[in-house]
Formats: C-alpha cells, sequence, structure tokens
C-alpha cells in the first residue's frame, strides 16, 4: 500500500486538503506554500515544504520535487504527493529521512498545472496536456477549459522555461500538443517553479510525468549536447535506475525538446535535475493496475519511485548550495 493508504486518484480539491490537513497535523516540520502567480482560471498553485525547523531561513540546501505539468499524467502528482507521507511517516522512527530532514528541506508542488489536471480528472477532458490558456496574453473569463475547443488549445508548460525557449522540439501553433506559449514564462504555472527556485537553494530536483520508464536528464535540446556535470548526472542516475530500473538517458538523445525544465533548472541552480516518466504504457492506467507494475512491487515502494526518490534527496542534502 502506498505511504497515504489511498487506492484512488486523487482529484484537485483532494491535493488541496490533504496538504493543509498535514500542514495543521505537523506545524513544527510541514509548512504549506502558496506559489505567487495565479493560473488562468484564476487558481493558486500550492505546495509543502516540509523539514525540521520549517520556518526557519538557515540556507539549508533544497530537494524539489514537482509533479503535473502536463494535465492527463495523474501519477506524477500521486509519487510526489506519497513522497510526502513517506517522509513524514519516516521522520523520527527511519534514521535516514531523519537525518536527511535535519540537513536538507524538501518541497513537493504535486500539481504545477491545476487547471489542466482539474479538467483533465474532473471536467471530461481526459487527455488534456495542457493548461487553460485560450487566448495568448489575454486573461479571458474562467472557466476556460469547459469551453467549447478548448482541449486542444493551451500551452505546453514543459516548454515554456526560458532556456532554450522556441527552440526545435517545440510548437508554434497554438493547438499543437507542445505549444511553447507567447513567450519565455509567459504562462504563470513557469514562472511559478522559476519563482520558487529563485526563492529557495534549491540543490536537486526530480520532475515527474508518465509515461515511458526512463530518467531523462539535460541537455533537453541536442544543440546543447553534454552538461559539464554529466559524470555526476550519470552517477546519480544510475544509481536511481539500480532502485526502479528505469533506463536512464540523455533526453536530447533521444528526441529533441526546448524550454523544458530541466534545461532551464541546470542553468538555474547548476544542481542535478530529472525527469522521471512513470509507466510503461498509459498516461494514467487504472489506479489499481498501478501495485503490480514492476515484479510485483508497486510503483512507489518495492522496486519503485520510492529509492530513487530517497537517492536524489541524499544528494540534495550533500551539495552546498549554490546561492
Ligand atoms: O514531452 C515532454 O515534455 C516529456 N514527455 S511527456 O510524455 N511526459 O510529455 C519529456 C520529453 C523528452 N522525452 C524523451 N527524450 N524521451
Ligand atoms: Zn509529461
Amino acid at each position: 500500500t502506498l505511504p497515504s493508504g489511498r487506492t484512488s486518484y486523487r482529484t484537485l480539491a483532494d491535493y488541496e486538503s490533504e496538504m493543509s490537513a498535514l500542514a495543521r497535523r505537523h506545524p513544527d516540520r510541514v509548512r504549506r506554500l502558496t506559489l505567487p502567480h495565479r493560473t488562468v482560471e484564476g487558481r493558486r498553485v500550492h505546495g509543502m515544504e516540509i523539514g525540521h525547523r520549517v520556518g526557519a531561513r538557515d540556507g539549508r540546501p533544497v530537494f524539489l520535487m514537482v509533479g503535473l505539468h502536463h494535465a492527463r499524467e495523474w501519477p506524477s502528482g500521486e509519487m510526489t504527493m506519497e513522497f510526502g507521507y513517506d517522509l513524514l511517516r519516516g521522520d523520527g522512527r527511519d534514521r535516514e529521512i531523519t537525518r536527511l530532514l535535519d540537513r536538507a528541506r524538501v518541497v513537493i508542488v504535486p500539481v504545477v498545472n491545476p487547471d489542466g489536471f482539474d479538467a483533465s480528472r474532473s471536467r471530461a477532458n481526459e487527455d488534456k496536456r495542457k493548461n487553460c490558456r485560450v487566448v495568448d496574453g489575454e486573461p479571458a473569463p474562467p472557466p476556460l477549459c469547459t469551453r467549447p475547443g478548448s482541449a486542444e488549445l493551451g500551452v505546453d508548460v514543459n516548454r515554456n522555461y526560458g532556456f532554450g525557449w522556441g527552440g526545435t522540439g517545440s510548437g508554434d501553433d497554438r493547438t499543437a500538443g507542445d505549444y511553447r506559449g507567447a513567450g519565455p514564462f509567459s504562462e504563470p504555472e513557469s514562472r511559478n517553479v522559476r519563482d520558487l527556485v529563485a526563492s529557495r537553494q534549491v540543490t536537486t530536483l526530480i520532475t515527474n510525468h508518465t509515461y515511458g520508464g526512463t530518467i531523462l536528464r539535460p541537455y533537453f535540446s541536442k544543440a546543447e549536447g553534454t552538461t559539464p556535470d554529466e559524470a555526476a548526472y550519470k552517477a546519480l542516475s544510475d544509481a536511481m535506475s539500480a532502485q526502479n530500473g528505469y533506463k536512464g538517458m540523455r533526453s536530447g538523445d533521444d528526441y529533441e525538446t526546448t524550454g523544458e525544465t530541466n534545461d532551464w533548472s541546470y542553468y538555474a541552480t547548476r544542481g542535478l535535475g530529472y525527469t522521471f516518466e512513470f509507466g510503461r504504457e498509459t498516461f494514467h492506467p487504472d489506479f489499481a493496475s498501478l501495485p503490480g507494475e514492476y515484479n510485483g512491487a508497486g510503483p512507489y515502494a518495492g522496486k519503485g519511485a520510492r529509492g530513487a526518490f530517497l537517492l536524489a534527496l541524499r544528494n540534495a542534502a550533500s551539495r552546498d548550495a549554490h546561492s
């Protein structure tokens, strides 16, 4: 079973109420965060900061994990949230987790794109990928994702970051699945991640997606080739692969994308950042079938995400904050 004990996919309301409840229940080690930019449908994006002395501004390194850039990729939020529960359960009981929460802090934002996720999860646009922007640059009144024709509109939040924005591997047509938007950081969702990273000492990050069974590392842009930190990038990737059986690769060696999260975060922090593509064959398999995906163990525990996530957190804790 998952750390939370849940047996179905969360709705957006579930994420919101659970994060509020956890912050109330553990005021000493959980703080609820509200990111600065409202979505086009007017929503706030929330996260949780987890660690000992959680409110202190002591410059400890931060491990950042985010999910649901892409609306239909429901397990990407689940894995992010479950990691939060797991850390809180382990704190004070598990020596390694206790040590890590003392040395570092963990920030999770399970739902980066709440408008799109809500449309996919609860508003009959199940295959929605992008956000709910229907008119470039103009805030039109909500609810945008239920307007006729809105399903194929929107900006791909994972093509809207500022590093390499506008290059090959991103669409310039508003109906393209990988539409990059009107300009770098034109979207509130990517601006929220940017400003969160700027406000913390993020040393390592994971952005969760589905599907593919891969651990992707920069550069995602082919023209950029290999980062100067390839040796460290590959070492941690290999160690994580040994935990969950996923295939590690430099993303640009597979196919080119630009304006995505990891190239930008590497540029901004010089820390390590990876994209996890959970699941082997669909964006959101039936929840009941999630366990059993890997040799009888669940996608979170067993030969799942858990061990890989903890290695990344250990890496984050061991690195000096860059700024
Ligand atoms: O397109 C994306 O943003 C990611 N894939 S997803 O199916 N979750 O949308 C990552 C693209 C890079 N992937 C590979 N190089 N395999
Ligand atoms: Zn994705």
